[in-house]
């Protein structure tokens, strides 16, 4: 396992085909309307390329990802000869993850302690991602710390610490109210003192049009650069996946402030669009490293490209090699009790 690697590959394969059973909403949109769109049409003609372009566009690819595409097929279509509706949609895929691909996509865990801040809107699910992120870390023998820096939600440290219970994390807490910025502090001098292996900081939800709330992000990490000059190693936004387009605005402004070095794309469980990763990656330039599927612990990935495209054209194209999945969630194990997840206030302000 290199360093930067969190999740050893075999997990991550039997995940993503977990996932792409809870994918059913994200695929079964975008592919009946590939289907019934551009499957049914005989010939590739100027009116296939147009409807192929809405059916991307209503995935949430963004225009600008979906012309790029779709020029970029027709190119391939007509060098390559293709005729088919099918083999342009193979193409298509194809292109899809020579894009993603592209992309570096691993956690950077490269210096003892890492330092990993989780920031976004209330709500998108920060201290989720921090309780699974933990669990998976410790599990595979890392020395995990969290840091409770937000102190503005009164029960945001006790959700914190129920989550950190779980896998057996310290939480490094103040009192609510506190500065987070102290709580940053104190956290990372004791992860120095005690060879933490990485630290993650879960901040309190804010809209990013808050001018005052986004400064005070930037406090905290200038408060870990007193302790650990190049702190925060991973600043990653979570993003709400239904947020859809929208969340490229939120995205942008986090971005500029922060200088963000990976996104966490939650609730992917309960989507259609499933082309927002084109979209953000598109135009922030910053990778989806992460990706939330569920409340559970174990509800936590790396993003795999080739697992979600799969996922997002299972019932048009089968993936090379797999049988598809039941279209019905995988049944609990017997006796599993379902975790008790705390929930979220989400008060905005
Ligand atoms: N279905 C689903 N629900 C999720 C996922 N991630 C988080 N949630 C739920 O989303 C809600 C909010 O999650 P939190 O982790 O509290 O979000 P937060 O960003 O910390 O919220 P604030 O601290 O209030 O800003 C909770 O009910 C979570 O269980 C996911 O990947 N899928
Ligand atoms: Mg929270």
């Amino acid at each position: 396992m290199s360093p930067t690697e969190p999740f050893s590959q075999p997990r991550r394969e039997a995940w993503w085909r977990r996932m792409s059973r809870r994918m059913d909403r994200a695929s079964l949109s975008f592919s009946e309307q590939v289907r019934d769109v551009v499957l049914l049409r005989r010939d590739l003609d100027e009116s296939f390329w147009d409807d192929l372009l809405q059916v991307l566009v209503g995935a949430d690819c963004g225009l600008p990802v979906a012309e790029r595409l779709v020029d970029r097929l027709r190119t391939r279509v007509r060098e390559e000869r293709m005729t088919s509706a099918e083999e342009a949609l193979r193409a298509l895929k194809a292109e899809m993850l020579a894009v993603l691909e592209a992309r570096d996509r691993r956690l950077r865990i490269v210096a003892v302690p890492t330092v990993v801040i989780m920031v976004g809107v209330n709500g998108s699910g920060k201290t989720t991602t921090i309780g699974k992120l933990a669990h998976r870390l410790q599990s595979e023998g890392r020395m995990v710390l969290i840091a409770a820096a937000d102190t503005f939600r009164a029960a945001a440290i006790d959700q914190m610490r129920l989550w950190a219970d779980r896998s057996a994390t310290e939480v490094i807490a103040h009192q609510p109210g506190g500065d987070p910025g102290a709580v940053v502090y104190d956290a990372l001098q004791a992860a120095v003192a005690r060879g933490i292996d990485v630290v993650l900081v879960d901040t309190a939800g804010r809209l990013h049009t808050k001018v005052n709330l986004m400064a005070e992000l930037i406090k905290v990490r200038n408060v870990a650069r007193r302790v650990i000059p190049k702190a925060p190693h991973e600043t990653l936004l979570v993003i709400e996946a239904p947020t859809g387009m929208n969340a490229i605005a939120q995205a942008r402004v986090f971005h500029e402030a922060l200088g963000l070095t990976g996104i966490v794309l939650t609730k992917l469980d309960g989507t259609s669009r499933g082309g927002t990763v084109l979209a953000i990656e598109e135009d922030l330039g910053v990778p989806v490293k992460l990706v939330g599927l569920g409340e559970g612990i174990d509800d936590l990935n790396v993003f795999d490209p080739r697992a979600y495209l799969d996922a997002l054209f299972a019932g048009v194209l089968e993936a090379p090699g797999s049988a598809p999945g039941p279209a019905t969630p995988a049944p609990a194990k017997p006796g599993a009790p379902k975790p008790a997840t705390p929930k979220s206030g989400s008060a905005h302000r």
